[in-house]
C-alpha cells in the first residue's frame, strides 16, 4: 500500500498559470532521497500534502496542489495555484513558502532564492506610500542621493546629548539622523525626548540652512506602541518613522505601513537579524526575497549592503537589491533573481550603510548610481574634525563622484574631505 503520495506533486512537463506564484528554490536532498521526489515533498509540504496518503480529500484538492514544474540540477521552480493565498496577507504567504519546508528530514539543504508574483496577487498589496520620486519631491533632493548618519555609540547618548549630535549631523548638509537599530526608548534616552529635541534642533538647522532636514527614528517595540510612537512622530511633524522589520515581522510592518501611510509616515526598514537566515548560500532565505516582500507590504526604502564596507555582502548582490525596490518591471538574472512586473506597486530605496567614511563614497556610489540612501555613520562620527566636517567630507565625496573626479584631486579644494582621507585614507573595514 502507497504510504506517501509526494510524487504526485512532480510535473517537469508543467506550465504555470499566468495567475500562480511561482518560486525559485535550490536545494540538497537527504541520502537516498531523489532530486524528484525531494521536489515533490518540497511542493507538497508547502501547499497542501502532507508524509501519508489520507482516507479522505476535499473534491478541490487537486486545483490547490502546488507543482514542481521545473527541476535543474540543484533548482526547483514551484507553482502554487492563486486559491491557496489569502489577499493582501504576508505573513500567510511566508508560512507557506517559507514554513515547514525549512526542517524537513528529507532535505539536506534549501533556500528560497525569489518568487515571481502574479499582478492579480500583489494588486492586494499597498505597497510603498510616497515611491522614490514622491520622496525626493517631500525631501527636495534631486540628482544626488539621500545621505543620513546614526549618532555612534550606538546607544549611551542622553536625549539632549543625541539631538545635539543630529544638529551637528545636519549642519554638515546630511539630510538625516537615523536612530540605530538597538536604541528605543531606554531610561537615559526615551522615545518621547529624542522626537521632542531632535524636532527642536531640526527646525533650527533647516532655518539655518534652508535645507529639508529629517530623522529615521525607531519606532520598533510591540505593535500598538509602535503605532502610539508613530502618532507622536507625526505630531511633531516628522515625515518618517524607522521600524527593525525582520525582528518585528511581516504582521507588524503591515499593520503599520497602513498606519503610517494615514499619518504621511515614509518607513525606513532596517533588516537586523537578516543574517540568522540569507547568510548561508545553501539554507535560508534570500535578502533579494525578504526586500521583495518589504517593498510589497509597503517599507519606503530597506538596508541592501555595501560590499566594500563592514558587513557581508557582494556588489552583484547589492546591485540587484536596488532592481529589486526600483524598478518597475525587475528583469531576471540567471538563478539568483526571477522577473517580477510590480504593476501598481510604487518604488523604493535601496540603503548602503555599515562601515562606510568618504574614502569608500565612489565605490557605493559605482554600484547604486545616485538612486539611494546613503548612510555614514561611524564615517563621520570618527572624522579628526568632528561631525560637522565629516558630515562635510562625505558630502565632498558625493560631488567628486558626480563631477568625475578623484577623490585626491577634489582634496585639494575640500580640506574636510583631506582629513578624512588622511585618517581612513581608502580603508575597507572587515
Ligand atoms: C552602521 C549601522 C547599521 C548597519 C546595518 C551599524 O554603522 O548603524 O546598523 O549598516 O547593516 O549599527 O552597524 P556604521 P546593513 O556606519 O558606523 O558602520 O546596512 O548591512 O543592514
Ligand atoms: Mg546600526
Amino acid at each position: 500500500m502507497a504510504i506517501d503520495w509526494y510524487m504526485d506533486f512532480v510535473d517537469t512537463g508543467y506550465t504555470p498559470a499566468p495567475d500562480e506564484l511561482v518560486c525559485l528554490f535550490s536545494f540538497e536532498p537527504a541520502a537516498g532521497i531523489s532530486r524528484e521526489e525531494a521536489a515533490g515533498r518540497i511542493a507538497s509540504e508547502s501547499s497542501t500534502g502532507t508524509w501519508t496518503t489520507l482516507f479522505t480529500l476535499p473534491p478541490r484538492m487537486r486545483d490547490l496542489q502546488a507543482t514542481a514544474c521545473e527541476i535543474e540540477g540543484k533548482y526547483v521552480k514551484i507553482a502554487y495555484p492563486l486559491a491557496l493565498w489569502e489577499e493582501g496577507n504576508a505573513p500567510q504567504l511566508l508560512s507557506g513558502i517559507a514554513g515547514n519546508i525549512f526542517g524537513m528530514k528529507a532535505i539536506r539543504s534549501l533556500r528560497l532564492i525569489d518568487v515571481t508574483l502574479p499582478q492579480v496577487y500583489i494588486s492586494h498589496f499597498r505597497g510603498p506610500h510616497f515611491g522614490n520620486e514622491g520622496i525626493r519631491k517631500m525631501m527636495k533632493i534631486h540628482g544626488r542621493p539621500l545621505t543620513g548618519a546614526v549618532p555612534k555609540p550606538k546607544i549611551g547618548f542622553s536625549a539632549e546629548e543625541h539631538a545635539r549630535v543630529g544638529f551637528e549631523t545636519w549642519m554638515g548638509g546630511f539630510d538625516f539622523v537615523k536612530d540605530d537599530e538597538n536604541l528605543t526608548s531606554v531610561s537615559f534616552n526615551r522615545f518621547e525626548d529624542r522626537v521632542a529635541l531632535l524636532a527642536r534642533m531640526r527646525d533650527r538647522a533647516e532655518k539655518l540652512t534652508g535645507e529639508t532636514k529629517s530623522a529615521f527614528i525607531n519606532i520598533t517595540a510591540d505593535t500598538d506602541t509602535m503605532k502610539k510612537r508613530a502618532t507622536m512622530l507625526a505630531e511633531h511633524g516628522w515625515n518618517y518613522a524607522m521600524i527593525d522589520v525582520v525582528v518585528t515581522g511581516t504582521a507588524a510592518v503591515s499593520t503599520l505601513r497602513d498606519h503610517c501611510s494615514d499619518l504621511g509616515l515614509a518607513i525606513h526598514a532596517h533588516r537586523a537579524m537578516h543574517a540568522a537566515f540569507d547568510r548561508n548560500p545553501r539554507h535560508g532565505i534570500s535578502m533579494q526575497f525578504l526586500a521583495k516582500i518589504m517593498r510589497l507590504i509597503g517599507v519606503s526604502q530597506i538596508h541592501t549592503g555595501t560590499a566594500v564596507g563592514k558587513l557581508s555582502g557582494t556588489k552583484k548582490e547589492s546591485a540587484l537589491l536596488a532592481d529589486v525596490l526600483r524598478e518597475q518591471v525587475t528583469k531576471a538574472h540567471g538563478r539568483t533573481l526571477l522577473e517580477q512586473d510590480w504593476g501598481g506597486i510604487k518604488s523604493a530605496f535601496p540603503v548602503a550603510s555599515g562601515g562606510l567614511h568618504p574614502g569608500l563614497v565612489p565605490d557605493v556610489l559605482d554600484i547604486y548610481g545616485t538612486d539611494l540612501v546613503l548612510l555614514v555613520s561611524g564615517g563621520i562620527h570618527g572624522h579628526p574634525d568632528g561631525t560637522q566636517a565629516g558630515a562635510k567630507a562625505a558630502m565632498q565625496a558625493i560631488e567628486a563622484w558626480r563631477e568625475g573626479e578623484s577623490l585626491d584631486e577634489k582634496a585639494g579644494s575640500a580640506p574636510e574631505l583631506a582629513r578624512a582621507l588622511e585618517k581612513w585614507g581608502y580603508y575597507k573595514p572587515k
